[in-house]
Protein backbone atom coordinates (compact mmCIF):
# COMPACT_ATOMS: atom_id res chain seq x y z
CA UNK A 1 0.00 0.00 0.00
CA UNK A 2 1.20 3.63 -0.95
CA UNK A 3 0.55 7.10 -0.28
CA UNK A 4 -2.35 8.37 -2.21
CA UNK A 5 -1.92 11.15 -5.08
CA UNK A 6 -4.03 13.82 -4.94
CA UNK A 7 -6.30 13.23 -7.41
CA UNK A 8 -6.57 9.69 -5.90
CA UNK A 9 -8.07 11.85 -2.23
CA UNK A 10 -10.42 14.45 -3.54
CA UNK A 11 -13.73 14.57 -4.34
CA UNK A 12 -13.83 18.37 -5.87
CA UNK A 13 -11.94 21.21 -6.90
CA UNK A 14 -12.50 23.37 -3.86
CA UNK A 15 -9.99 25.56 -5.32
CA UNK A 16 -11.60 26.00 -8.37
CA UNK A 17 -14.22 27.39 -6.04
CA UNK A 18 -12.76 29.98 -4.05
CA UNK A 19 -14.30 33.09 -4.58
CA UNK A 20 -11.52 36.18 -6.21
CA UNK A 21 -11.46 37.97 -2.81
CA UNK A 22 -10.77 35.23 -1.48
CA UNK A 23 -8.01 34.45 -3.05
CA UNK A 24 -6.86 37.76 -2.70
CA UNK A 25 -6.88 37.98 0.79
CA UNK A 26 -5.45 34.54 0.73
CA UNK A 27 -2.58 36.12 -1.18
CA UNK A 28 -2.16 39.22 0.93
CA UNK A 29 -1.48 36.90 3.99
CA UNK A 30 1.32 34.69 2.44
CA UNK A 31 2.40 38.49 1.55
CA UNK A 32 2.05 39.42 4.77
CA UNK A 33 3.73 36.50 6.53
CA UNK A 34 6.86 36.76 4.11
CA UNK A 35 7.86 40.18 4.56
CA UNK A 36 6.98 39.21 8.46
CA UNK A 37 9.32 36.71 8.06
CA UNK A 38 12.10 39.08 6.31
CA UNK A 39 11.90 41.35 8.97
CA UNK A 40 12.37 38.70 11.72
CA UNK A 41 15.80 37.71 10.32
CA UNK A 42 16.55 41.66 9.67
CA UNK A 43 16.04 41.84 13.44
CA UNK A 44 17.90 38.60 14.44
CA UNK A 45 21.54 39.62 12.36
CA UNK A 46 20.99 43.37 13.87
CA UNK A 47 20.99 41.84 17.26
CA UNK A 48 17.48 43.07 18.16
CA UNK A 49 15.73 40.12 18.59
CA UNK A 50 16.81 36.65 20.33
CA UNK A 51 15.80 34.05 17.66
CA UNK A 52 14.24 33.32 14.56
CA UNK A 53 12.78 30.36 12.71
CA UNK A 54 11.37 30.75 9.03
CA UNK A 55 8.34 29.37 7.34
CA UNK A 56 9.78 30.63 4.21
CA UNK A 57 8.84 28.29 1.66
CA UNK A 58 6.88 26.61 2.96
CA UNK A 59 3.96 29.22 3.24
CA UNK A 60 1.61 27.49 0.48
CA UNK A 61 0.85 24.10 2.49
CA UNK A 62 0.70 26.63 5.45
CA UNK A 63 -1.55 29.16 3.82
CA UNK A 64 -4.00 26.44 2.75
CA UNK A 65 -4.31 25.14 6.35
CA UNK A 66 -5.78 28.85 7.68
CA UNK A 67 -7.97 28.60 4.58
CA UNK A 68 -9.72 25.57 5.05
CA UNK A 69 -10.37 25.17 8.82
CA UNK A 70 -12.86 27.64 10.70
CA UNK A 71 -11.14 29.92 12.60
CA UNK A 72 -12.45 30.27 15.84
CA UNK A 73 -13.83 27.01 15.90
CA UNK A 74 -11.45 24.20 15.00
CA UNK A 75 -8.48 23.67 17.07
CA UNK A 76 -5.32 23.99 15.63
CA UNK A 77 -1.55 22.88 17.04
CA UNK A 78 0.59 24.59 14.84
CA UNK A 79 3.96 23.57 13.57
CA UNK A 80 6.76 26.62 14.49
CA UNK A 81 7.31 27.36 11.09
CA UNK A 82 3.30 28.15 10.42
CA UNK A 83 3.45 32.05 10.69
CA UNK A 84 1.06 32.56 7.69
CA UNK A 85 -1.19 29.79 9.23
CA UNK A 86 -1.57 31.63 12.70
CA UNK A 87 -1.87 34.87 10.90
CA UNK A 88 -5.19 33.49 8.50
CA UNK A 89 -6.51 31.79 11.95
CA UNK A 90 -6.53 35.28 13.52
CA UNK A 91 -3.09 36.01 15.02
CA UNK A 92 -1.91 39.75 14.09
CA UNK A 93 2.11 41.11 13.51
CA UNK A 94 1.58 42.88 16.61
CA UNK A 95 0.86 39.49 18.47
CA UNK A 96 3.60 38.10 16.50
CA UNK A 97 6.51 40.70 17.56
CA UNK A 98 4.92 40.87 21.31
CA UNK A 99 5.99 37.32 21.52
CA UNK A 100 9.44 37.80 19.46
CA UNK A 101 10.25 40.85 21.58
CA UNK A 102 9.02 38.98 25.00
CA UNK A 103 6.65 41.39 26.18
CA UNK A 104 3.75 41.17 28.70
CA UNK A 105 1.17 41.38 26.22
CA UNK A 106 1.98 38.70 23.89
CA UNK A 107 -0.94 36.30 23.67
CA UNK A 108 1.15 33.06 23.28
CA UNK A 109 2.89 33.12 26.44
CA UNK A 110 3.20 36.61 28.01
CA UNK A 111 6.58 36.67 27.25
CA UNK A 112 7.56 33.13 28.65
CA UNK A 113 7.65 31.13 25.82
CA UNK A 114 10.68 30.86 22.92
CA UNK A 115 8.96 32.97 19.89
CA UNK A 116 7.13 30.57 16.96
CA UNK A 117 5.46 28.56 20.08
CA UNK A 118 2.49 30.18 18.50
CA UNK A 119 -1.10 30.60 20.98
CA UNK A 120 -4.16 32.19 21.02
CA UNK A 121 -6.68 30.73 23.07
CA UNK A 122 -9.42 32.81 21.76
CA UNK A 123 -8.76 31.44 18.13
CA UNK A 124 -8.55 27.83 19.16
CA UNK A 125 -4.68 27.64 18.23
CA UNK A 126 -2.89 25.73 20.76
CA UNK A 127 0.76 26.64 21.81
CA UNK A 128 2.66 23.50 21.35
CA UNK A 129 5.79 22.38 23.50
CA UNK A 130 9.23 22.29 22.28
CA UNK A 131 9.90 18.55 22.21
CA UNK A 132 8.62 17.89 18.52
CA UNK A 133 5.75 15.50 17.71
CA UNK A 134 3.98 16.06 21.19
CA UNK A 135 1.13 18.24 19.82
CA UNK A 136 0.13 14.90 18.36
CA UNK A 137 -1.33 12.92 20.50
CA UNK A 138 -2.61 16.22 22.30
CA UNK A 139 -4.43 17.07 19.05
CA UNK A 140 -5.56 13.30 19.16
CA UNK A 141 -7.24 14.01 22.74
CA UNK A 142 -8.87 17.08 21.84
CA UNK A 143 -10.49 15.03 18.96
CA UNK A 144 -11.39 12.59 20.47
CA UNK A 145 -13.04 15.27 23.17
CA UNK A 146 -14.89 16.77 19.81
CA UNK A 147 -16.14 13.18 19.28
CA UNK A 148 -17.43 12.18 22.40
CA UNK A 149 -19.66 15.63 22.93
CA UNK A 150 -20.40 15.22 19.00
CA UNK A 151 -19.35 18.49 17.98
CA UNK A 152 -18.88 19.37 14.30
CA UNK A 153 -15.53 20.70 14.90
CA UNK A 154 -11.83 19.39 13.42
CA UNK A 155 -8.47 19.14 15.39
CA UNK A 156 -5.61 19.41 13.11
CA UNK A 157 -2.04 19.30 13.89
CA UNK A 158 1.25 19.94 11.94
CA UNK A 159 4.72 19.14 12.05
CA UNK A 160 7.93 18.40 10.10
CA UNK A 161 8.42 15.55 8.70
CA UNK A 162 12.04 14.85 11.36
CA UNK A 163 9.64 14.92 13.85
CA UNK A 164 7.77 11.73 12.54
CA UNK A 165 10.01 9.42 14.12
CA UNK A 166 9.30 10.43 17.41
CA UNK A 167 7.34 7.80 19.48
CA UNK A 168 4.27 10.96 19.94
CA UNK A 169 3.84 10.73 16.30
CA UNK A 170 2.91 7.41 15.83
CA UNK A 171 0.77 7.25 19.45
CA UNK A 172 -1.49 9.95 18.28
CA UNK A 173 -2.18 8.62 14.56
CA UNK A 174 -2.90 5.01 16.12
CA UNK A 175 -5.81 6.62 18.61
CA UNK A 176 -6.67 8.64 15.88
CA UNK A 177 -7.20 5.90 13.80
CA UNK A 178 -8.96 3.35 16.15
CA UNK A 179 -11.53 5.34 17.26
CA UNK A 180 -11.90 7.45 13.72
CA UNK A 181 -11.14 10.78 14.68
CA UNK A 182 -11.80 14.43 13.15
CA UNK A 183 -8.32 14.27 13.52
CA UNK A 184 -6.04 16.00 10.47
CA UNK A 185 -2.34 15.61 10.68
CA UNK A 186 -0.27 17.71 8.22
CA UNK A 187 3.51 16.60 7.85
CA UNK A 188 5.30 19.36 6.06
CA UNK A 189 7.97 17.82 4.38
CA UNK A 190 10.77 20.18 3.78
CA UNK A 191 13.48 16.59 4.02
CA UNK A 192 15.84 18.40 6.70
CA UNK A 193 15.25 17.89 9.79
CA UNK A 194 17.92 20.32 10.90
CA UNK A 195 20.76 19.20 8.99
CA UNK A 196 19.59 15.18 9.15
CA UNK A 197 18.26 14.66 5.09
CA UNK A 198 15.16 12.38 5.02
CA UNK A 199 17.01 8.95 3.92
CA UNK A 200 18.77 9.10 6.97
CA UNK A 201 15.16 9.78 8.90
CA UNK A 202 12.90 6.72 7.58
CA UNK A 203 13.08 4.00 5.33
CA UNK A 204 10.07 4.68 3.26
CA UNK A 205 9.42 7.63 0.72
CA UNK A 206 8.13 10.27 3.21
CA UNK A 207 5.60 9.80 6.15
CA UNK A 208 2.06 9.35 4.33
CA UNK A 209 3.35 5.86 3.02
CA UNK A 210 3.18 4.91 6.65
CA UNK A 211 -0.73 6.02 7.10
CA UNK A 212 -1.84 2.77 5.91
CA UNK A 213 -0.62 1.26 8.98
CA UNK A 214 -2.64 3.38 11.03
CA UNK A 215 -6.02 3.17 9.22
CA UNK A 216 -6.16 6.05 7.19
CA UNK A 217 -5.67 7.71 3.63
CA UNK A 218 -2.19 9.06 3.28
CA UNK A 219 -2.09 11.84 1.01
CA UNK A 220 1.20 13.46 -1.02
CA UNK A 221 0.85 16.47 -2.82
CA UNK A 222 2.87 19.61 -3.88
CA UNK A 223 3.17 21.46 -0.61
CA UNK A 224 3.95 24.94 -2.47
CA UNK A 225 1.11 24.78 -4.40
CA UNK A 226 -1.75 27.01 -3.03
CA UNK A 227 -4.38 25.61 -5.29
CA UNK A 228 -3.29 21.68 -4.96
CA UNK A 229 -2.66 22.18 -0.54
CA UNK A 230 -5.74 24.14 -0.19
CA UNK A 231 -7.64 20.89 -2.47
CA UNK A 232 -5.89 18.50 0.04
CA UNK A 233 -6.82 20.14 2.72
CA UNK A 234 -10.19 21.19 2.81
CA UNK A 235 -11.01 16.97 1.69
CA UNK A 236 -9.36 16.02 4.89
CA UNK A 237 -11.84 18.52 6.60
CA UNK A 238 -14.61 17.51 5.02
CA UNK A 239 -14.02 14.22 5.40
CA UNK A 240 -13.37 14.87 9.69
CA UNK A 241 -16.62 16.66 9.47
CA UNK A 242 -18.91 14.04 7.68
CA UNK A 243 -17.66 11.53 10.33
CA UNK A 244 -15.19 9.90 8.24
CA UNK A 245 -12.11 10.04 10.10
CA UNK A 246 -8.91 10.85 9.85
CA UNK A 247 -6.34 11.77 7.71
CA UNK A 248 -2.35 12.08 7.27
CA UNK A 249 -1.39 15.04 4.74
CA UNK A 250 1.71 15.24 3.11
CA UNK A 251 3.27 18.41 1.76
CA UNK A 252 6.01 17.89 -0.23
CA UNK A 253 7.95 21.22 0.52
CA UNK A 254 11.02 23.51 0.29
CA UNK A 255 12.70 25.10 3.42
CA UNK A 256 14.09 28.17 1.91
CA UNK A 257 16.61 29.29 4.67
CA UNK A 258 18.22 27.68 7.36
CA UNK A 259 16.80 25.46 9.98
CA UNK A 260 16.77 28.82 12.29
CA UNK A 261 18.99 31.78 13.15
CA UNK A 262 21.21 29.92 14.90
CA UNK A 263 22.15 27.36 12.30
CA UNK A 264 24.41 27.50 9.17
CA UNK A 265 23.10 25.17 6.23
CA UNK A 266 26.40 25.71 4.11
CA UNK A 267 27.90 23.63 6.25
CA UNK A 268 25.64 19.92 5.25
CA UNK A 269 23.38 21.77 2.23
CA UNK A 270 24.35 22.07 -1.45
CA UNK A 271 24.22 25.87 -2.99
CA UNK A 272 22.98 24.24 -6.31
CA UNK A 273 19.73 21.94 -4.28
CA UNK A 274 18.79 25.10 -2.56
CA UNK A 275 18.69 27.45 -6.02
CA UNK A 276 16.89 24.80 -7.48
CA UNK A 277 14.54 24.99 -4.95
CA UNK A 278 13.96 28.57 -4.84
CA UNK A 279 12.47 27.71 -8.19
CA UNK A 280 9.70 26.42 -6.70
CA UNK A 281 9.16 29.23 -4.06
CA UNK A 282 5.38 29.14 -3.34
CA UNK A 283 5.11 33.39 -3.39
CA UNK A 284 6.17 33.74 -6.60
CA UNK A 285 3.96 31.17 -8.15
CA UNK A 286 1.14 32.28 -6.12
CA UNK A 287 1.68 35.30 -7.17
CA UNK A 288 2.00 34.38 -11.06
CA UNK A 289 -1.12 32.48 -11.32
CA UNK A 290 -3.45 35.19 -9.91
CA UNK A 291 -1.94 37.52 -12.32
CA UNK A 292 -2.63 34.88 -15.26
CA UNK A 293 -5.82 34.65 -14.05
CA UNK A 294 -6.22 38.31 -14.29
CA UNK A 295 -7.01 38.79 -10.78
CA UNK A 296 -3.92 40.89 -9.80
CA UNK A 297 -1.95 43.65 -11.87
CA UNK A 298 1.39 44.84 -11.36
CA UNK A 299 0.10 48.04 -9.91
CA UNK A 300 -2.09 46.59 -7.49
CA UNK A 301 0.60 44.12 -6.56
CA UNK A 302 3.20 46.98 -5.25
CA UNK A 303 0.11 48.75 -3.76
CA UNK A 304 -0.37 45.87 -1.45
CA UNK A 305 3.21 45.39 -0.73
CA UNK A 306 3.38 48.90 0.55
CA UNK A 307 0.69 48.30 2.52
CA UNK A 308 1.71 44.84 4.30
CA UNK A 309 4.87 46.55 4.80
CA UNK A 310 3.38 50.02 6.48
CA UNK A 311 1.10 47.13 8.83
CA UNK A 312 4.67 45.40 9.82
CA UNK A 313 6.30 48.47 10.49
CA UNK A 314 3.44 49.93 12.81
CA UNK A 315 3.42 46.78 14.96
CA UNK A 316 6.70 46.55 15.18
CA UNK A 317 6.75 50.35 16.72
CA UNK A 318 3.94 49.47 18.70
CA UNK A 319 5.80 46.08 20.05
CA UNK A 320 8.87 47.76 21.07
CA UNK A 321 6.86 50.63 23.02
CA UNK A 322 5.08 47.66 25.17
CA UNK A 323 5.81 46.88 28.91
CA UNK A 324 7.70 43.83 29.80
CA UNK A 325 6.45 41.46 32.04
CA UNK A 326 6.95 42.27 35.58
CA UNK A 327 10.36 39.93 36.81
CA UNK A 328 8.14 39.02 39.71
CA UNK A 329 5.30 37.77 37.41
CA UNK A 330 7.51 35.01 35.89
CA UNK A 331 5.83 32.48 37.36
CA UNK A 332 2.13 33.57 37.12
CA UNK A 333 0.05 31.16 34.98
CA UNK A 334 2.80 28.27 34.81
CA UNK A 335 2.30 27.12 38.47
CA UNK A 336 -0.39 27.10 40.70
CA UNK A 337 0.44 29.94 43.39
CA UNK A 338 1.98 28.64 46.80
CA UNK A 339 3.09 25.18 44.70
CA UNK A 340 6.29 26.05 43.27
CA UNK A 341 7.65 23.67 45.86
CA UNK A 342 6.47 20.67 44.73
CA UNK A 343 6.23 21.90 41.28
CA UNK A 344 2.24 21.54 41.09
CA UNK A 345 2.02 22.10 37.09
CA UNK A 346 -0.95 24.15 36.16
CA UNK A 347 -2.68 24.38 32.98
CA UNK A 348 -1.91 27.17 30.70
CA UNK A 349 -4.75 29.42 29.77
CA UNK A 350 -7.19 32.04 31.13
CA UNK A 351 -10.13 32.97 29.98
CA UNK A 352 -10.09 35.41 27.19
CA UNK A 353 -5.99 34.28 27.12
CA UNK A 354 -4.66 37.32 29.62
CA UNK A 355 -3.08 37.09 32.98
CA UNK A 356 -5.57 37.91 35.88
CA UNK A 357 -5.11 41.14 37.12
CA UNK A 358 -5.08 39.84 40.86
CA UNK A 359 -4.46 36.49 43.07
CA UNK A 360 -8.73 36.48 43.36
CA UNK A 361 -9.32 36.82 39.41
CA UNK A 362 -6.30 34.17 39.14
CA UNK A 363 -8.59 31.45 40.97
CA UNK A 364 -11.87 32.79 39.97
CA UNK A 365 -12.13 30.12 37.33
CA UNK A 366 -11.83 27.41 40.12
CA UNK A 367 -8.92 25.91 37.72
C1 LIG B 1 12.15 15.60 21.06
C2 LIG B 1 13.02 16.63 20.42
N1 LIG B 1 14.20 16.26 19.89
C3 LIG B 1 14.99 17.19 19.31
C4 LIG B 1 14.60 18.50 19.27
C5 LIG B 1 15.51 19.55 18.61
N2 LIG B 1 14.92 19.88 17.30
C6 LIG B 1 14.15 20.97 17.15
S1 LIG B 1 13.59 21.14 15.59
C7 LIG B 1 14.38 19.72 15.10
C8 LIG B 1 14.27 19.26 13.69
C9 LIG B 1 12.89 18.92 13.29
O1 LIG B 1 12.84 18.65 11.92
P1 LIG B 1 11.47 18.47 11.20
O2 LIG B 1 10.54 17.73 12.08
O3 LIG B 1 11.72 17.89 9.86
O4 LIG B 1 10.89 19.94 11.09
P2 LIG B 1 11.50 21.17 10.28
O5 LIG B 1 12.32 21.96 11.24
O6 LIG B 1 12.28 20.63 9.14
O7 LIG B 1 10.31 21.94 9.82
C10 LIG B 1 15.08 19.15 16.15
C11 LIG B 1 15.89 17.93 16.03
C12 LIG B 1 13.37 18.84 19.85
N3 LIG B 1 12.91 20.10 19.85
N4 LIG B 1 12.60 17.90 20.42
MG1 LIG C 1 11.88 18.86 8.04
Amino acid sequence: MTALTLNEFITRDYAAELPPDELLRAHRLMLLARKLDERCWILHRQGKIAFHISGIGQEACQLAVGMALRPGRDYYFPHYRDLVTVLALGMTPLDIFLSTYGKADDPSSHGRQMPNHYNLAAQRIVSISSPTATQVPQCAGVAFAIKLRGEQKVAMCALGEGATSQGDWHEGLNWAGIHRLPFICLVENNHYAISVPLDKQMAVAGPAERAYGYGMPGVVYDGNDFFASYNATREAVERARRGDGPTLLEARTTRLTAHSSDDDDRTYRDRAELEAQKQRDPLPLFTQALVSRGLLSQAALHATEAEVLAEIDEAQTAALAAAYPQPEETLLGVFVADSVGDRAVRAWCWPGGRLPQSPAEEHADGR
